[in-house]
């Protein structure tokens, strides 16, 4: 980017954002060090400002934290397989994101198992974003069917054209795929530079279960939670990483929900595999006994993996985020409208509770960024691990280039925070018409937060500003987002190159 000499009093930014405390993963820069001056919808230049320049509009942060935009990085959208009727669109799912402070969502384009080509499953995903978004966005591939034209011919394609991760199921008859398959995926999609993400959890004990509890008439919604143990994930996440250490490939673990897998996650990462790991807010404040309700309430909980039992998990699962075994923290947004026949009422038929065919999500884009901000006032992370895993990380894990960090070049996404005790700010309990998405309720309903994003701004403009006005974005603002190739925690063992001849001079060039 070329970038004039800012050093002028008479040149006029677009914005300047005063008297804030940025946040980076390492750092917190103060006043009056902390200006930021934006221009062309990009971040100039950071420092002490005032006076230097010419603004079209100036605010002042007043000393709260302002924070990069947040990377939503695990959010099903407008997805056809499941969502398109009774769930949110790229328009209302990404209208609730700046309203909570996300500026960039990865999406899914899902792959039917009859589709034998994803190249036209992509355009159809664009079709459903283009002009439908308030925030920038981009896409995974959901694999389900990965022919062998589609990982050797189609695989490159999808890099080339920004999209460069996949996400595999170890469970669902719908959506799974053998070891083998997983295996082959993975040897494509390191020697392309993409990160697989899996969906870790042992679907043959998942069906005995199931099998079994149907038999005992056991089909409530609490025994969705029952019929998804914590050994299946645990089994299937050690399972994933030993297949990824078999192929030395950089390999995602989507929405973690337990101890035990966590567990196994920080081995791997001690043993210096490239193994990264995803939690999401639910698992981090809500149990199980949330799916015991009056009138199928149950249902408004029911997600996979399931809610844990015990606040052991919940403490765990803080505990990896600070100590580094989560690399990111997503929402896993599958919203699903609840008091609607195609919705979680799925599962109820003639007053008649199956547990199995209640679909599997919780809404959460909105809520995400709150809810971690209250675990930095908890004091269970700081405010830089924050921004870690909820803004710095998913860019550098997805490739995305120019987002995740408030310093010159960069697009110019940032979330200003209300100061601590601000009088400008009451802290409230969460009711679902607060929020803006369409969906029915909030499994956060009642929850008491002490901040919320004041200003959300998505290159340079002001999307959000909760005190003006609520949402002054449109759903014409977000652009799809081409990312580079994967860029975090790297293969590096050079044993794999001997036994998979495709490795050998082809390790992309980021890995070195
Ligand atoms: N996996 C997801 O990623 N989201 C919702 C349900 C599921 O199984
Ligand atoms: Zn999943
Ligand atoms: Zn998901």
């Amino acid at each position: 980017m070329s970038v004039q000499s800012p050093i002028n009093a008479s040149f006029e930014v677009d914005l300047l954002i005063l008297n804030g405390t940025i946040v980076s993963p390492s750092d917190l820069i103060h006043a009056p060090a902390s200006d930021i001056a934006i221009k062309d919808g990009k971040i100039l230049c950071v420092g002490a400002l005032q006076g230097l320049f010419t603004a079209k509009r100036v605010i002042d942060a007043k000393g709260g934290y302002v924070t990069p935009g947040g990377i939503d990085s695990h959010v099903h959208l407008s997805q056809q397989n499941s969502i398109g009727a009774v769930g949110d669109k790229f328009e209302s799912g990404t209208r609730s994101a700046i309203a909570g402070g996300t500026t960039t969502v990865i999406c899914f384009a899902f792959q039917a198992k009859t589709d034998e080509s994803v190249l036209p499953v992509v355009e159809e995903y664009h079709k459903k974003a283009a002009s439908f978004s308030y925030c920038d966005y981009a896409f995974h591939m959901i694999l389900t069917n990965p022919t062998r034209s589609i990982v050797e011919q189609e695989l490159p394609i999808l890099v080339e054209q920004g999209i460069t991760s996949v996400k595999l199921y170890m469970t669902y008859d719908a959506l799974k795929l053998g070891d083998r398959q997983i295996l082959d995926v993975m040897i494509a999609a390191r020697a392309l530079g993409m990160t697989t993400m899996v969906h870790a959890e042992n679907a043959d004990m998942i069906a005995l279960i199931t099998e079994q509890l149907y038999e005992q008439g056991k089909t409530d919604p609490y025994y969705h939670a029952i019929s998804r143990p914590k050994i299946s994930e645990d089994e299937a996440t050690y399972r994933a990483i030993s297949m990824a250490e078999l192929i030395d490939a950089p390999i995602l673990l989507v929405h973690i929900s337990s101890a035990v897998a966590a567990k196994h996650i920080k081995d791997a990462q001690t043993k210096l595999l490239p193994i990264h790991a995803e939690t999401c807010p639910q698992y981090l404040y809500l149990l199980s006994e949330k799916l015991h309700g009056e009138n199928f309430e149950g249902a408004k909980h029911v997600c996979s993996p399931p809610l844990r039992d015990s606040m052991a998990d919940l403490d765990a699962l803080w505990d990896g985020i600070a100590n580094g075994t989560f690399t990111i923290l997503s929402s896993d947004h599958a919203p699903f409208v609840f008091d609607s026949p195609m919705g979680k009422k799925l599962g109820l038929k003639d007053g008649v509770s199956r547990f199995t065919a209640i679909p599997n999500g919780l809404p959460g884009i909105e809520t995400r960024m709150p809810l971690l901000y209250k675990g930095v006032q908890a004091g269970r992370i700081s405010i830089q691990k924050f921004v870690e895993v909820a803004c710095a990380n998913p860019a550098r894990l997805y490739g995305l280039s120019n987002k995740g960090s408030i310093a010159p070049g960069y697009d110019a996404d940032v979330v200003i925070w209300y100061k601590d005790n601000d009088t400008d700010f009451k802290p409230f309990a969460l009711t679902n018409e607060m929020l803006h998405h369409n969906i029915d309720y909030t499994p956060f309903e009642d929850m008491e937060f002490g901040n919320w994003p004041k200003y959300t701004i998505i290159r340079g403009n002001v999307v959000w500003a909760r005190d003006e006005g609520g949402i002054l974005g449109k759903k014409t603002d977000g652009k799809f987002i081409r990312r580079v190739k994967a860029g975090l925690r790297q293969p590096r063992n050079k044993f794999v190159n001997e036994w998979i001849p495709q490795y050998r001079g082809r390790v992309p060039s980021n890995y070195e």
